[in-house]
């Protein structure tokens, strides 16, 4: 070979380790979020439009409302909703307390000697117990800054009486097409380990080995793991950690186009996760990135003892007006 030759043929090997260089380095810097925020690009303007603060709740159409419609053969119904309850798990400082002042809390003059009772319920009353995550809930420091889901940002809608913005009330009325997902039960085990990443292709693998087709845009995705079973049986082993979706299983749900993710466990995503230093990173991507709401503390266990893979899912959250998430008792019907 020709020195001219041997010159250019080195120039081209650099050249291309350069590229590749570059191209290697561009996406660890998105992972790593070293582009524009924390977490990556910007995640606004949402899909939706830049005013929009219903996130995947606008999959809800009247045609998933017909498709869930269509489910309902046999008229049974699921309670998937845990009882609030003293001494129920809530995650780190929250509190939950009822109490019925007065008994009786109070009288109606009259002949019929009329008395009643009123219940004083407090506590983070849409983080506590069975609760639906709403876009007010989660997001992230963007230079100083807390950015929401479309990228509102807190110091504008923020209101200690209310958020002004994405506040639950928002989100309206979910009566679509459900999903189980059964990971437990692909595993054979009643209860996945705390730490437990479930992949893409675990839930994969249930769609296939549960007979289901596909998820298809606007359905709820539910997921079992078994963790509910410590539900007011052994709470501080319910709340140290537990098994739950990662960032891959997450993106897998969201490019499906689902509207809800669901487990019996109290952050749906896997606690601990991979990376120490990057907390609930599901949480954001859900929330925040993609307007997927979360909904926590689910009692999955007889959808999960009696095979029900496909339903209608049923809930309202309450219109709790700048609320970040709401309580409530889903259901599901087949
Ligand atoms: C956090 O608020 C971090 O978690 P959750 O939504 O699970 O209550």
């Amino acid at each position: 070979m020709s020195l001219r030759r041997m010159k250019f043929q080195r120039h081209r090997l650099v050249t291309v380790f350069l590229i590749g260089l570059v191209a290697v380095g561009g996406a660890l810097a998105a992972d790593r979020g070293d582009s524009e925020t924390p977490v990556g690009k910007r995640w606004w303007p949402s899909p939706w439009g830049a005013e929009d603060q219903r996130g995947a709740a606008n999959l809800l159409t009247p045609k998933k409302v017909l498709e869930a419609n269509s489910l309902i053969r046999e008229g049974q119904v699921y309670q998937l909703g845990r009882i609030y309850e003293q001494g129920m798990p809530v995650f780190g400082k929250r509190h939950y307390s009822l109490t019925i002042p007065g008994l009786p809390t109070g009288s109606v003059d009259g002949e019929n000697q009329l008395v009643f009772n009123d219940e004083l319920v407090s506590g983070e009353i849409g983080q506590v117990g069975t609760q639906f995550d709403g876009l007010g809930h989660i997001g992230c420091r963007v230079n100083g800054e807390a950015v929401f889901y479309n990228g509102f940002k807190l110091n504008e809608f923020g209101d200690s009486y209310g958020l002004k913005k994405l506040g639950v009330e928002n989100a309206g009325p979910f009566f679509t097409r459900g999903l189980l997902l059964d990971v437990a039960g692909l595993r054979k085990t009643d209860r996945l380990p705390i730490g437990f990443e479930i992949t893409a292709e675990h839930l994969q693998a249930c769609l296939e080995g549960q007979g289901l087709t596909k998820i298809c845009p606007g359905d709820v995705v539910l997921i079992h793991t078994g963790h509910g079973k410590l539900w007011m049986v052994d709470n501080d082993t319910y709340n140290q950690g537990h098994p739950g979706i990662g960032m891959q299983a997450a993106r897998f749900l969201t490019d499906q186009k689902v509207a809800l993710v669901g487990t019996d466990t109290w952050a749906v995503e896997v606690v601990p996760g991979k990376d120490p230093s990057i907390p609930f990173p599901v949480h954001q991507w859900n929330l925040m990135q993609n307007g997927v709401y979360h909904l926590e503390n689910l009692d999955l266990g007889q959808l999960a003892v009696d095979k029900v893979y496909e339903f209608a899912f049923v809930f309202s959250p309450l219109r709790l007006k700048g609320a970040t998430g709401s309580p409530g008792n889903p259901i599901a019907v087949r």
